[in-house]
This record gives C-alpha cells, sequence and structure tokens, in this order.
C-alpha cells in the first residue's frame, strides 16, 4: 500500500515543472513562501533536498581561533570585538605562526577537518596578510583545509592568499540589505559583496552566511538568503548564525528568537542552496540538543567545534561527540 503525502503547492508546482534546484533568480516572494510552510512540510523538502546531494548522518567539522582579538574599528552592532563597545573582550596583537600551527595540529588530532582563522580587523594591512600567508601554509602542510576571516580585501590580497593554498575565505553578509543599515554603518554591503567578488576572482571557495536574533523580520531573513542564492554562484559554504547576544554590545538585550525559526532559516538555506555546506555555526551554546537534532535534519551538515568560537564560548567536545553518538553521526573528513 502506499501513502500519499500532501505536497504543499509551491512544492508541487516546482516539481511539475521541472524547475530546476540550483537557482540563481530567487524572487523574495518565493522565499517567503518557504518560510512559511507548515514546519512539518518545510523540514520534509528541505531533508529531502538534503539526502538528494550530501550524506545526511554526516557533518564537517571546523575549528576557530582568533588570532588577532578585539581593538577593531567597525561598528557591528552585535560584535564583542568592536573597540567603541565596553564588553570583557581584551585586546591582543596578531598571533605569532608557530602557535597558530601548534593549536591547528591540536585540532586536527581532535577531529578537526579545517582550521579557521578569525582577526578582528576592517581590513588587513599587507605585513599582516604576509604572516597570515605564513600561517595557512603551515596548516596546509598539516593536512588541513584552512579558512581566514580577515575583513575587506583587495584583489591583490586575495591573489597571495591563494597562492598560500587558503581553500575558504569567511566574509558574512550579515542580513538583508534593508537591514543592513541599522546593524553596520562603518562599511556597506556592497563593500561586503566586492570582496566576496573578489575572493570568488581567485578561485577561493567563498564562505558567507550571515546572523539571525539581530531583530530582524521574516522578511530580511528572507532577504538575506536571497542575496546569497541569487550571488553568481553559491557560496560552498553558508554560515548561518544565532546571534550571541554579548553584554556592552548595542543588542545585548534583543529578545531571543524562537528555535523553530531558526531551525526555518537553516531549511530554507538548504533549499535554497542545495549543493553547499549550510554551517549550525555560533550560538549552539544556547541550544537545546532537540533543536540542533532538527537543524541537522533541515539540512546543517558543518559546525563549529571546539570549547571557543572566536571570543565567547561553544559546547564543550565531548558534548557534542555524546550528541553525534546520540544521533548516529559520523565526522565529514575532507577527503571523502
Ligand atoms: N572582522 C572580520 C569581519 O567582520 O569581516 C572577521 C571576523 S567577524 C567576528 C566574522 C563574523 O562573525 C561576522 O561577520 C559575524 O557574522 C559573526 N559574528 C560576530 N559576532 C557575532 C555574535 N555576537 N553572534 C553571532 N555572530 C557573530
Ligand atoms: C561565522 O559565520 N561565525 C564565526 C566565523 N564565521 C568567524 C564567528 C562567530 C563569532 C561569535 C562571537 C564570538 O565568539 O566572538
Ligand atoms: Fe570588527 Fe569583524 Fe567584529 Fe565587525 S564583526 S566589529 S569587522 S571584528
Amino acid at each position: 500500500m502506499s501513502i500519499a503525502v500532501a505536497k504543499p503547492a509551491f512544492v508541487q508546482q516546482l516539481q511539475e515543472t521541472g524547475v530546476s534546484e540550483i537557482r540563481h533568480d530567487w524572487e523574495r516572494s518565493e522565499i517567503e513562501g518557504l518560510f512559511n510552510l507548515a514546519f512539518s512540510d518545510l523540514i520534509f523538502h528541505a531533508a529531502s533536498m538534503h539526502r538528494k546531494y550530501h550524506d545526511p548522518n554526516k557533518v564537517q567539522l571546523s575549528q576557530l581561533l582568533s588570532i588577532k582579538t578585539g581593538g577593531c574599528p567597525e561598528d557591528c552592532s552585535y560584535c564583542p570585538q568592536a573597540a567603541r563597545y565596553d564588553t570583557d573582550v581584551t585586546a591582543s596583537r596578531l598571533m605569532a605562526v608557530s602557535a597558530v600551527v601548534e593549536a591547528a595540529k591540536a585540532a586536527k588530532a581532535a577531529g578537526a577537518s579545517r582550521y579557521c582563522l578569525g582577526a578582528a580587523w576592517r581590513s588587513p594591512k599587507d605585513r599582516d596578510l604576509e604572516q597570515v600567508c605564513d600561517m595557512v601554509r603551515g596548516i596546509k602542510q598539516e593536512g588541513m583545509e584552512a579558512c581566514v576571516t580577515l575583513g575587506m580585501l583587495t584583489p591583490s590580497q586575495t591573489a597571495k592568499l591563494k597562492q598560500a593554498g587558503l581553500d575558504y575565505y569567511n566574509h558574512n553578509i550579515d542580513t538583508s540589505p534593508e537591514h543592513y543599515g541599522d546593524i553596520i554603518t562603518t562599511r556597506t554591503i556592497e563593500d561586503r559583496l566586492n570582496t566576496i567578488e573578489n575572493v570568488r576572482s581567485a578561485g577561493i571557495n567563498v564562505c558567507s552566511g550571515g546572523i539571525v536574533g539581530l531583530g530582524e523580520s521574516q522578511t530580511d531573513r528572507a532577504g538575506m538568503l536571497q542575496t546569497l542564492a541569487n550571488l553568481p554562484d553559491h557560496p560552498e559554504s553558508v554560515p548561518i548564525n544565532q546571534l550571541v547576544r554579548v553584554e556592552g554590545t548595542p543588542l545585548s538585550d534583543t529578545d531571543s528568537i524562537d528555535a523553530f525559526d531558526f531551525v526555518r532559516t537553516i531549511a530554507v538555506a538548504r533549499i535554497l542552496m542545495p549543493r553547499s555546506a549550510v554551517r549550525l555555526s555560533a550560538g549552539r551554546a544556547e541550544m537545546a540538543d532537540e533543536a540542533q537534532a532538527l537543524c541537522f535534519l533541515a539540512g546543517a551538515n558543518s559546525i563549529f567545534f571546539g570549547d571557543k568560537l572566536l571570543t565567547t564560548e561553544n559546547p564543550q567536545h565531548e558534548n557534542d561527540m555524546r550528541l553525534f553518538a546520540r544521533l548516529g553521526i559520523t565526522p565529514l573528513n575532507h577527503q571523502q
């Protein structure tokens, strides 16, 4: 006996018209239609897409290290590293190459396949970039993938990073074009898109996503994902962060978001960018195991692991491994 599954009209129309699943022409209203599906219909659609393009029981593990912390001249209103906000972050200078490579070795031993370096810069100075390039070479020598996030880059800087062997560059658009100016005033979303274009032109994989919980509306969430999905190429990696509310930042008192709304954002990202890795990024320390499991079901297939993100807490390694075991998830190795 076959069981008939009622498909939402929108999903049925997509399948019947044979519309390609890899699209770059999403209308805002279509994306809002996805967000407004009944929860089970949305998750079913996203999980089906996930299974078509990925092994649903594998999750890629990246580990983060803040190589230059705090003192940043930008005004991103979510960020504890902006010099203008009074937070507990202590500013530090750029780390030595040897210390970074030692930390990468330890992350590899713990199971990370990618090592990601973050610096609290608006954009790197050329002298500092040379040092970061040496860090990238050192990480690559350990047999790991390397990712860095250093702020805005020029084409000559992306060329240097590519030459050093960089695999991914992380540069988030953070929110929708309409909401962007309420969150950051010291650089525009066009500045960010220019850097993403420079990274892409250099042949480096693009890691770009955003933050949920900044006080944005559902149409802003749709607008953020629309901007990413309608790029000429989808980012290979799409981090979806839940705002980590840090005392002293302008957004520290923002209302927490409904866990199901966060899962919906992951699901819509999975449907819009089927081939990309969707990363369940910052915010896991405040998330129930059940909410994380729903994110994996909805198509998240990458996380940051290790006890720390850049300056804030992340779940303990043992807790993550226990959750993976309970869910039958195993780490994805980049050779796979
Ligand atoms: N300074 C560089 C830049 O902004 O491009 C690189 C580092 S910055 C910390 C990288 C990203 O971390 C930001 O774009 C933002 O998406 C994310 N982020 C920063 N603070 C966060 C917070 N409190 N909660 C969630 N995500 C955050
Ligand atoms: C991304 O999308 N999230 C990471 C990484 N890329 C660089 C950063 C999260 C930072 C959370 C706040 C903190 O720890 O300072
Ligand atoms: Fe600086 Fe990056 Fe934080 Fe913005 S997100 S304040 S650019 S470190």
